[in-house]
């Protein structure tokens, strides 16, 4: 009795599979959404789940809360994602009223952004979820593993018995290459198994793989030079390193997102390192954060407890008021009982 409580709790008794896909009527309005700020595999999953979807003949609206990276228009059919803050009464009132939505690469109703948290809300329909960050809220329908490397893996896992286009199968890749780092991390053997199977519905891996990690401008590969000179510092104790951008060094290198992207791995690539940091204060007095560790060293916990933050156990971002030098010193004097 407990375990079935706790199962309906969370959502496991109602595993949602292609079939709940197939058995939709044609008429069905859908909305698949991804979280805030989209990367590689929310985009995917949501192109990846959305082209097959229309391969059923269901007419699927995708969306985004916000813009996404330029880097990531080259995906098939990417020109179909719409852009929720674009049109916020129209996109809110689909979300409030469609048959279905769908909630992609997040599990919790706040994680696509105010709009839509909002709209979700006011909804009576049913919501569905395909994820694999921690703690997840509870949903109608959901396919959840916090074990998958991407919520790409779980669409490969969901549409294991389905035939696989060429551009769903490059947009299902997409989020398998940028949430592991390129097959660096959180990856387990169904990761290559999706990967395999994805190589054999047409992807051109080494065309996707040079769209997806050579895309350096200049000026991103001299702040990369300058932040690793200039920045990069290892603590004298603990296993762990961080590089500090304040704002003036955003104003000088004219840093865009998308510029900082990848940089807090080099933190990770010194040998024997268990935790990296990344500091960026974009804005004034407002300093962004990004937590990177390795095996059992967690992120996720004090990123929430301390930045007002979350994500993965090795991968959390998360902020602090004030300089980039400030949340330095306060991460430094709480970081001693993280290794204790
Ligand atoms: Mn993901």
């Amino acid at each position: 009795m407990m375990a079935a409580k706790l199962n309906k709790a969370i959502g496991l008794n109602s595993a949602l599979k292609a079939e709940d896909f197939k058995s939709l009527g044609k008429n069905t309005s859908l909305v698949l959404l991804c979280h805030q700020r989209p990367d590689g595999d929310a985009l995917g999953s949501l192109l990846g789940l959305g082209l097959w979807l229309r391969s059923l003949g269901l007419s699927a609206h995708l969306l985004c809360p916000d813009a996404y990276p330029k880097n990531l228009s080259f995906l098939p059919q990417s020109s179909e994602l719409a852009i929720l803050e674009y049109q916020p009464t129209h996109w809110e009132s689909m979300i409030e009223g469609a048959d279905l939505v769908v909630l992609l690469d997040h599990s919790r109703r706040d994680r696509g952004g105010a709009s839509a948290a909002k709209a979700l809300q006011k909804r009576t329909g049913p919501v569905w979820m395909i994820d694999h960050h921690p703690e997840p809220e509870s949903f109608d329908k959901s396919l959840h593993r916090i074990s998958a490397s991407s919520t790409c893996e779980l669409v490969c896992e969901l549409l294991h018995k389905e035939k696989l286009t060429t551009e769903m199968a490059t947009a299902l890749m997409c989020g398998l290459l940028t949430d592991t780092g390129g097959f660096k991390h959180a990856v387990r053997s169904e990761t290559f198994q999706a990967a395999a199977r994805l190589l054999d519905s047409g992807v051109n891996y080494p065309e996707l793989s040079t769209q997806i990690f050579d895309t350096n401008s200049l000026q991103s590969l001299k702040l990369t030079g300058f932040a690793l000179k200039d920045r990069l510092q290892q603590h004298p104790d603990l296993p762990l390193a961080w590089m500090v951008l304040n704002h003036k060094d955003v104003l000088d290198y004219k840093i865009e997102s998308g510029d900082t992207e990848g940089l807090v791995n080099y933190t990770l690539s010194i040998e024997g390192n268990k935790m990296g940091l990344l500091f960026q204060e974009k804005d004034p007095g407002i300093t962004r954060i990004s937590f990177r560790s390795k095996g059992d060293c967690v992120v996720n916990q004090m990123a929430e407890r301390f930045f007002s933050g979350g994500g993965h156990k090795n991968a959390a971002g998360g902020r602090y008021e004030g300089t980039a030098e400030e949340a330095e010193a306060f991460f430094l004097s709480i970081i001693s009982e993280q290794f204790a």
